[in-house]
């Protein structure tokens, strides 16, 4: 069995990190993934902090496992989740889009295991000083907010940097891809684009169909001209946002309002005109499964392609 400092440290079978996707993962999704001891996240970015409460709330009566919160740091209302996941109670946060040191005083303090999402080394040995547990680095071939570089070159230059476990993200969804990251000195995968197909995942089922049609060329990045890069699936509204962000003629603030509630409607309506967010390896999702699959088949493949490599092709 595939184990690491990842599984001791938040007392999970399997060093499987669900994504923390925005407007997606709620209770259900959480605790689905941390019953198949994998790790659940709640995401920030739902109807408000008092609805992300209320998902924690419901989590802890779905699972007596460990799960944690995802902070989007560029909402408006990272700072009131921030206080209120130490009032509830939470034991592990991870952040994204941008540096939580600001808050880790008080989650230190409150003894909640903090997992920063970083997309450069600069930015990990950062989060090494203030005193992360872990951190995920997250490749351009993820979906959502992207940074620069690329998951096979990014994973080991993190290692080498840190001493903290590293947690690898962009690219991974099957076991190929959790074993690749375990080669390249990565303690955990965090994976989100399949889990968007898992049976108690809540997105529309439009959602679900686009992903499960998917190809290798099927996802696009827009949103670079405004400083927030995004990758989704190519859509009439991913074509439209990107022809208005390439036109002179407009202003980056209609580029901003166009995009403006596009995730939500692609989650909760399965709208046309929505941001369907998902990464690079939608392609090789093939079908709709419970997260408890999910999650024993990204560490049983993993195992399985690692131990038939060395069988079959080391003399
Ligand atoms: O955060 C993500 N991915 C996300 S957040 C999100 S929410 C949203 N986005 C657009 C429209 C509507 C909702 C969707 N996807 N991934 C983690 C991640 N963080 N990747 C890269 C980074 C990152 C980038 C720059 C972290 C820090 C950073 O700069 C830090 C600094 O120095 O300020």
């Amino acid at each position: 069995m595939i184990k690491s400092r990842i599984c001791q440290m938040l007392g999970i079978e399997y060093p499987v990190i669900q994504g923390g996707m925005a407007w997606v993962a709620d209770a259900s999704l959480a605790a689905a993934v941390s019953n198949a001891g994998g790790l659940g996240l709640i995401s920030s970015i739902n109807a408000g902090t008092e609805a992300v409460r209320a998902e924690i709330r419901k989590c802890k009566e779905l699972t007596n496992k460990p799960f944690g919160v995802n902070i989007m740091l560029q909402s408006p209302n990272a700072g009131e989740v921030a206080q209120m996941i130490i009032e509830e109670g939470v034991r592990i946060v991870t952040t994204g889009a941008g540096s939580p040191v600001k808050y880790m005083e008080a989650w230190k303090a409150a003894g909640i295991k903090v997992i920063p999402v970083v997309a450069s080394v600069a930015l990990a040995l950062k989060m090494q000083r203030a005193g992360a547990d872990a951190i995920v680095a997250e490749g351009a071939e993820s979906g959502g907010h992207v940074g620069e570089l690329h998951t096979l070159p990014l994973i080991p230059q993190v290692v080498d940097a840190v001493d903290i476990p590293v947690i690898a993200a962009g690219g991974i969804a099957d076991g190929r891809g959790a074993a690749a990251a375990f080669m390249l000195g990565a303690e955990g995968v965090q994976v989100g684009t399949r889990f968007l197909v898992a049976d108690e995942c809540n997105v529309h089922p439009t959602y679900k169909e686009r992903i499960l049609k998917a190809t290798d060329i099927s996802t696009t990045v827009t949103g670079k001209t405004l400083g927030h890069p995004v990758r989704s699936l190519k859509t009439p509204f991913s074509r439209e946002f990107a022809k208005m962000e390439s036109d002179p003629n407009t202003n980056p603030e209609e580029v901003l309002a166009f995009g403006t509630g596009s995730l939500r409607k692609a989650v909760q309506e399965g709208d046309e005109y929505g941001s369907y967010m998902a990464g690079e390896c939608a392609g090789l999702v093939r079908k709709a499964e419970p997260a408890r699959a999910i999650v024993e088949d990204l560490i049983l493949s993993a195992e399985r392609v690692i131990r038939e490599f060395v069988a079959n092709n080391i003399e």
